[in-house]
């Protein structure tokens, strides 16, 4: 029996001991699918069975979140933290509040988690949680209950050296806000580090909320200029108009690209002209409000309610929304029209087929877990600075983000060529982020 189909019977079983939830199967085996090589090369990873323990989470922590709505009806959430792998330091990953939410998607999130923070090499594991509860259309107040009452119970699993939570889809400054004021109010410390993408006021890093889209920027940067290209002059689409959405868009504008689509989920607004970004801050951040408000302020802009923004050509696309917005037919579509890198802001945005055609077809693909990595990383610069007692200007972080991105992008790009995959990111992503956590998790013994 050869490695490659033990590479093919671990992920078997994973999805034998995991039933229910596709989107964590479709993640160990996009990032166990690289693994045969190195295997072949570490027959010690095999005898250990490292590859089996890092699929199964060190813990996964389920709870009830009741809370009351402003007209006082009360309603049950459930909450999560799988804290899926320590070798490398605390956990640390995203809380998402998001209706689709559940165990299945937590498991996702934290398992390619493990391998983005593996990739930053500043010391941070991986983890991820999260809740089923709804903030579209709810109050402050509201959120504000929610949040104390998911973490009076998560209070108890997390801290600086611990586990450290951040935001994700429908968690970001004000909510991470609600939440560390009970943590504080619960344990009676002022314990910065707890908590990553705090207000620039009271600890948080200057650069986090840019980080992720900006570092997405600087890693589509280093790929196109591995190809004798840049950003100057290609069109490019932007997915969702969120955190990782609008910083995006913000600095790929500044690198001269030309952003001429947004979207959220209820539609895509096109702007020939090039995105307005000033218009999306207002509608997403001031008003939280939805994006086919941009056509009212533009009238020459269209919007359109659906719709599949990877049916408009470009050069670039950046998919920053959600999980599996590209599937093989979009890739097709995409690779027609001519796009010759894609840029992955959200966590697994495209489809294994999806991803499998870009390479074909010769396009530059920055997978999620390195591309868009800097927001994290930014996250353990929080870290570095609460640790500290100090505080960082912006453009020092933003450098030390430039300088990380860089790093990435190298260490995927000579890990791929090493293991005989040159050119492919995923692969690189894959294999470097994992030999790190295996290496650490042999040196630490059997758990
Ligand atoms: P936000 O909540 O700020 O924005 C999410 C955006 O994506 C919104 O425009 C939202 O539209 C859209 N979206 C979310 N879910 C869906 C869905 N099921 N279908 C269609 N559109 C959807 O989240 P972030 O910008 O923080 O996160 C976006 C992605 O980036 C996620 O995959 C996240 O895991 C990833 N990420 C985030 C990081 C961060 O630092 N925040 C770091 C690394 C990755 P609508 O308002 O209509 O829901
Ligand atoms: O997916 C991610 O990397 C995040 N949501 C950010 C995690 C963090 O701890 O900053």
């Amino acid at each position: 029996m050869g490695i490659s189909t033990d590479v093919e019977s671990i992920c078997e079983e994973v999805i034998r001991r995991n039933p229910g939830e596709p989107e964590f199967h479709q993640a160990v085996r996009e990032v166990v699918g690289s693994f045969a090589p190195v295997l072949d090369r570490h027959p010690e990873l095999v005898e250990e069975k490292v590859v089996e323990r890092i699929c199964e989470p060190d813990r996964q922590i389920l709870f009830r979140v009741a809370w009351d709505d402003d007209e006082g009806q009360v309603h049950v959430n459930r909450g999560f933290r799988v804290e899926f792998n320590s070798a490398l330091g605390p956990y640390k990953g995203g809380l998402r509040f998001h209706p689709s939410v559940y165990l299945g998607i937590v498991k996702f999130l934290g398992f390619e988690q493990i391998f983005k923070n593996s990739l930053t090499n500043l010391g941070i594991g991986g983890g991820k949680g999260g809740s089923d509860f709804d903030p579209k259309g709810r109050s402050d107040d509201e959120v504000m209950r929610f949040c104390q009452a998911f973490m009076t119970e998560l209070y108890r699993h997390i801290g600086a050296n611990t586990d450290v939570p951040a935001g994700d889809i429908g968690v970001g400054s004000r909510e991470i806000g609600y939440m560390f004021g009970q943590y504080k109010r619960i344990t009676n410390r002022f314990e910065s580090g707890v908590f990553t993408g705090k207000g620039p006021g009271w600890g948080g890093s200057l650069a986090r909320t840019e980080a992720t889209g900006y570092g997405l920027a600087y890693f589509v940067q280093e790929m196109l200029k591995v190809r004798g290209e840049s950003l100057e002059g290609k069109t490019c689409l932007v997915s969702g108009s969120g955190n990782v959405a609008v910083y995006a868009i913000q600095k790929v504008q500044e690198l001269g690209g030309k952003v001429v689509a947004c979207s959220d989920s209820d539609g895509i607004v096109y702007d020939e002209r090039g995105i307005e970004l000033d218009t999306v801050r207002r509608i997403k951040e001031g008003e939280r409000g939805r994006i086919a408000e941009y056509a009212d302020a533009h009238k020459h802009a269209r919007y359109t309610p659906g719709g599949n923004i990877w049916d408009i050509p470009c050069h670039v696309a950046l998919p920053c929304a959600t999980q599996n917005e590209i599937g093989k037919g979009d890739a097709k579509k995409l690779v027609e029209n001519g796009c010759v890198a894609v840029g992955e802001g959200a966590n697994m945005p495209s489809t294994n087929e999806a991803i499998r055609l870009f390479l074909d077809a010769g396009v530059a693909v920055g997978p999620a877990k390195a591309a868009n990595a800097g927001g994290v990383a930014t996250s353990a610069l929080e870290m570095q600075q609460n640790a500290g007692r100090t505080a960082w200007p912006f453009e020092y972080v933003d450098e030390k983000l430039r300088e990380i991105m860089r790093d990435i992008h190298a260490t995927c790009r000579e890990a791929a060529a090493e293991y005989g995959a040159p050119g492919n990111y995923l692969a690189g992503a894959n294999i470097a982020g994992f030999m790190r956590v295996a290496r650490a998790m042999l040196a630490q013994g059997l758990a």
